[in-house]
């Protein structure tokens, strides 16, 4: 496959969870290019392992099974968990305690880096009349958005206290097309998504950096501009779905939370009664 980030960089060991989800499915082929062994995780069938592959299957809540994924991996692609808004009770295991086993490990066995796939759901509760920066305070749109505040916050720790550089990338919607008319401003494409996940694992210098994922729409929430350090320079664009996508929806009701806010339908969802 060919490859969209310009640097063929070679790491030893990667670490992919969450490669059985819909974005770890469109990495597994192209973050192999990049490495000589891709370890991937899931809890749901990984297939066979194809040349260069190691398949760990593991359930992030599962501490020794954690730490065993990272033993000899330089760096980690963190997809893992639970993808959208639950009770709290389904998001706790795999997202909060899930994402505290995998610092845990990366501080235990020394891998340097992490890409976390944190969500444009920690400040989806903003408006879509407002742009913010990765350094807007944070305003998680449900218990979703609250394990990637969460995870955020955590990747911040450990890179303060530990020394573990993470790059928070606050997914916006990686699709192979922008499904409404919202998604020409959160729209990133699968190559974006590759050029941004290459980005973040090889810029020189990241600290803890905080970065959203989008392809360059004309429409955005987000500017980026505190994030130019990781070098991450979208080439694809939803503009092109546009006309299509407001011929399909050409009226907002403009009084529904999930036209108003910047998490779309997210914001609506709960209470979760037992
Ligand atoms: C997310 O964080 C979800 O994982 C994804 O399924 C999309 O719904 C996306 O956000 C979005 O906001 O469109």
């Amino acid at each position: 496959m060919p490859t969209a980030h310009a640097t063929p960089l070679r790491f030893s060991r990667l670490l992919l969870t969450g490669a059985a989800g819909g974005l770890g499915k469109e990495l597994r082929p192209r973050l192999k290019a990049y490495c000589d062994v891709l370890r991937l995780s899931d809890i749901i069938e990984l297939g066979q392992a194809a040349p260069g592959e190691e398949v760990m299957p593991a359930a992030l809540q599962d501490k020794a099974a954690v730490d065993a994924l990272l033993k000899g991996v330089d760096a980690v692609v963190h997809l893992g968990g639970v993808s959208t808004e639950h009770a709290f009770e389904q998001i706790l295991p795999a997202n909060i305690l899930g994402t505290y086993h995998v610092y845990e490990g990366a501080r235990r066995h020394g891998a340097k880096r992490i890409v976390f796939a944190s969500s444009n759901h920690v400040t989806g509760f903003y408006r879509q009349d407002e742009v913010l920066n990765p350094s807007t305070p944070m305003r998680p749109d449900g218990y979703y958005g609250l394990s990637k505040a969460f995870g955020e916050n955590l990747a911040q720790f450990y890179w303060d206290r530990y020394g573990i550089e993470t790059v928070s990338l606050r997914i916006g919607s990686s699709f192979p097309a922008p499904r409404d008319r919202r998604m020409l401003a959160s729209w990133m494409s699968y190559d974006d998504l590759e050029r941004l996940v290459m980005s973040s694992l090889t810029a020189p210098v990241v600290g803890h950096s905080v970065i959203y994922g989008m392809s360059d729409n004309s429409t955005t929430w987000w500017d980026n501009t505190s994030a130019r350090h990781i070098g991450y320079r979208p080439q694809d664009s939803s503009d092109r779905f546009r006309a299509e996508v407001e011929a399909r929806q050409p009226v907002l009701d403009r009084k529904d939370p999930a036209v108003v806010y910047q998490g779309g339908g997210f914001v609506k969802q709960g209470p979760f009664e037992n």
